[in-house]
């Protein structure tokens, strides 16, 4: 079958569901929500989804509760339903049991249910491009990696003729609900098909799934999205494996770049993990408005620090977002953005350059050559810069370099410094998912199942109260206007969801920041070693969410 003896044995493993959706549920209103930001602005553009068209604007919260066993109240079918389902942007473990999950809440209360599969992403539903899904195949991907059963991609829903051909496709299937498991720009998508369903009286309703290993799309109603525990322990592993490696030869500085789009949540994980010589944390470089030489001097104080003790070697993490939140290069790659939304030629960087204004323009003269192409690569259908082909490990490795050089001619130095570089990235996407990922994961398919099934439109399924057991946490949905403020896309300000940044005076920053110091001059690595399935080493939480949990956040 190509599965390893880990793959079947985990076919087998199954997660625990949340009592009140085993039993008979129904749903009911919770709190009201606002947007994040420009609320009335946000809401006027999605009026049927406020329903401000009606004169009113609640955003409003559902739970999930337990339903007396009578016959009609609870969530058991009158009929069987018709739901598509899709996964949208970059992969992230546990997506294979949401499909799974969704599937299984079908069969159980709404039998003869029809679950539609578009393939490869969004531009599955605007093609009409499809799999019926059915159990026998999908038990073939219980707890596995990997979004390969359906694939995945990057095509927006958000023009007037996408939408229009992603309702042609739900009307031909006549989907009572189109699920979509996807992140940030997914969910902004959602909200958008949400508003464009009801408006042109398209019965299909749209409910989002929190799913990124950035860990950026969380709130107060969404503890964390899926994939982020899984991918942190995978490339927590390794840089366990590459730091004992480093103190064992004494001759290396490893610079590892990892990945997180935007925020640096997955390095603040695996710095909490692992315990690095040091961990830069673009939040923090964004609070002070350091800049690419701030960074690079902090690296070679900290490089310096430790030739004093005779320690020419350490580990240094990297978030891949770096390039975005440092004050000068940020400034230039908007500057960038706008120039390339005009439609100047990016291959011509001279052209580029007169567009800049001079601090830019000096900035952009005095990258690499190989980083100033990368920052003129092609922005992705969501306007993004593709941070993860920017290689700021080696861009950091060479002025740091440099850095040491000047200082040791002034004779400030008297180390070594040999560096090499990494990107833990795509490696930590499709692996097994985690036990927290694999349970996490199929809640929150069953939940997305029972809010479609209620007839419920633009929210994202929600699982909570995650510090308790799995058979306690509490499940619903939260409006997707409500994560929603304006921001400046492709020269435009544009509602999206607003990306969770780490909190710098948050637990998790807290407990790196007090202990940061040590760490650059000790070697107090920690190595977590692989996943564990079983035993009293599976854990089920990861650090800082634990840590946040914890806190009430
Ligand atoms: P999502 O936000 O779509 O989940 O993607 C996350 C991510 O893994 C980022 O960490 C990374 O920058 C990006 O995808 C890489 O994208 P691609 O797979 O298109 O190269």
């Amino acid at each position: 079958t190509g599965l390893s003896h880990v793959c079947l044995e985990r076919l087998a493993y199954v997660p625990t569901l949340p009592e009140v959706l085993r039993g008979r549920h129904e749903i009911v209103e919770g709190d009201r929500r606002e947007c994040v930001g420009g609320h009335d602005i946000i809401c006027g553009l999605f009026p049927h989804l406020s329903n401000t068209h009606n004169g009113h604007a609640p955003l409003r919260m559902v739970q999930v509760v337990s339903a007396a066993a009578t016959p009609n109240n609870g969530s058991a079918a009158e009929r069987p339903l018709r739901l598509g389902v899709v996964l949208s942007g970059g992969q992230a473990p546990g997506g294979h049991n949401v499909i799974i999950g969704l599937h299984d809440y079908l069969q159980r209360w709404h039998p003869g249910s029809t679950l539609v599969g578009f393939l490869n992403g969004p531009r599955g539903v605007m093609q009409n491009n499809y799999k019926l899904l059915q159990a026998d195949e999908l038990d073939g991907y219980r707890n596995q990696g990997g979004f390969h059963m359906i694939g995945s991609g990057r095509d927006a829903i958000a023009k007037p003729d996408q939408l229009a051909a992603a309702a042609k496709t739900c009307m031909e299937h006549d989907l009572d609900g189109l699920v979509v498991i996807g992140g940030d720009d997914s969910n902004t998508n959602s909200a958008t098909m949400a508003e464009h369903f009801l408006k042109n009286g398209v019965k299909t309703t749209v409910v989002g799934v929190p799913k990124t290993i950035d860990g950026d799309l969380k709130n107060a109603d969404v503890p964390t999205s899926f994939g982020f525990d899984t991918a942190c322990k995978v490339y927590s592993e390794m840089i366990g494996n590459i730091m004992i490696d480093a103190m064992s030869a004494k001759k290396y500085y490893h610079f590892i770049r990892l990945m997180g789009r935007a925020a640096s949540h997955v390095t603040l994980e695996c710095a909490l993990q692992t315990h690095p010589q040091l961990a830069v944390i673009c939040e923090e470089v964004a609070a002070h408005r350091w800049g690419l030489k701030d960074v690079v001097r902090q690296v070679a104080d900290m490089v310096a620090q430790r030739a004093e003790l005779g320690k020419n070697f350490g580990v240094v993490l990297v978030p891949e977002g770096l390039v975005e939140f440092m004050h000068d290069v940020s400034a230039l790659i908007v500057e960038l953005n706008e120039i390339m939304a005009m439609g100047v030629n990016a291959n011509d960087q001279l052209d580029v350059t007169a567009h800049l204004t001079a601090e830019s323009a000096d900035l952009f003269n005095n990258l690499p050559p190989g980083i100033r192409s990368e920052l003129l690569e092609e922005r992705d259908p969501h306007g993004n810069v593709q941070v993860s082909h920017i290689q700021t490990e080696k861009l950091l490795i060479k002025l740091v370099g440099m850095e040491l050089m000047r200082r040791k001619a002034q004779g400030t130095f008297r180390g070594k410094f040999s560096a090499l570089s990494h990107f833990f990235g795509y490696e930590g996407r499709c692996s097994l998912p985690s036990n927290f990922d694999a349970t996490y994961c199929n809640a929150l398919g069953q939940t997305a199942g029972c809010l479609v099934a209620a007839g419920q439109t633009g929210l994202m399924a929600t699982v909570s109260n995650l510090d308790q057991p799995a058979n306690k946490w509490s499940v619903g949905g939260t409006p997707l206007l409500s994560m929603m403020h304006l921001e400046r896309r492709s020269g435009r300000d544009k509602p999206v969801i607003k990306k969770a940044l780490v909190e710098i005076h948050g637990p998790a920053m807290t407990s790196y920041t007090s202990m940061r110091a040590i760490w650059a001059i000790q070697d107090w690595c920690r190595s977590p070693g692989p996943i564990q399935f079983k035993g009293h080493t599976s854990d089920m939480a990861n650090i800082s969410l634990a840590l946040e949990v914890n806190e009430g956040h």
